[in-house]
């Protein structure tokens, strides 16, 4: 009885406090057709519905992959208020992909584990981003052999609003059953949710690690895989629960005018 009665304060506390957290992995284009040189990227660590708080997070690893083909990526720090007008700063990250060969470009972004004081734990993210470069459109599948990954089933840019993204969910590379993905649009409109329920959406992967969502509306749509497997030593020496989320960020076009 005890035991539940501290289960149920548990989930009570749990749920008021409840706000997903998001690597922000975005490039200014996701459909490259013409031109050579430079997409700009940026890496932020936020609450992407709600438009913050920004949280601290330095970027443990990062890399583009074209086909197998590994290439680094540099990053500038840049300083952003926790929230608009705030005096407190924490760190976000401007960068940039040279292309010049066609190909698909899957950005990935580790970063480094962030105490969570709310929760009494320890989250860590590792996001993607996949670009078709002069028109070409395969590859787009090829999983990165991240710790946690989302993989396409649908071809993840060039997307419409309204279309569904179907993914499949890979811890150490092997299909996860039961895993709740966390769906957040990145809202760069000033969208006010009614009620907080709508902030996060949750849709679970089935027995073979698939899960899939229909975007609403245009933009950036963000999908997290949560898992809490692992455990980190925290700065205080003792253990702590280590949420690792795998993200993945595709861009919704807005429906056409012509057929509104
Ligand atoms: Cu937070």
């Amino acid at each position: 009885m005890k035991k539940f009665l501290i289960g149920v304060l548990m989930s009570l506390f749990f749920i008021s406090s409840t706000k997903a957290h998001f690597l922000v992995l975005i490039p200014e284009k996701d459909v490259i057709e013409k031109g050579k040189g430079v997409v700009n990227l940026e890496a932020r660590f936020t609450h992407p519905m709600e438009g913050g708080p920004n949280m601290e997070f330095s970027i443990m690893e990062s890399a583009f992959f074209i086909k197998e083909e590994r290439n680094s990526l540099n990053w500038q720090r840049k300083s952003i208020p926790v929230t608009k007008g705030s005096t407190k700063k924490v760190s976000m990250y401007t960068g940039s992909l040279n292309f010049s060969k066609p190909g698909i470009y899957q950005v990935f972004v580790t970063s480094s584990p962030y105490f969570e004081s709310s929760e009494g734990k320890y989250i860590q993210q590792i996001a993607k981003v996949i670009l078709s470069v002069f028109g070409i459109e395969e590859g787009w599948d090829r999983p990165l052999g991240l710790k946690v990954e989302i993989v396409p089933l649908v071809k993840p840019f060039g997307l419409w609003e309204g279309n569904t993204f179907k993914g499949r969910v890979l811890i150490e590379g092997k299909p996860a059953k039961n895993v709740e993905v966390e769906v957040e649009y990145l809202n760069t409109k000033g969208v006010k949710p009614p009620v907080d329920s709508l902030i996060t959406q949750v849709v679970k992967t089935d027995e073979m690690g698939y899960f899939e969502y229909t975007i609403p509306w245009a933009g950036w749509w963000g999908f997290s895989a949560i898992t809490e497997k692992e455990t980190i030593k925290g700065a205080d020496g003792k253990v702590y629960p280590l949420e690792v989320g795998g993200v993945i960020w595709v861009r919704a076009y807005p429906k056409p005018k012509e057929v509104k």
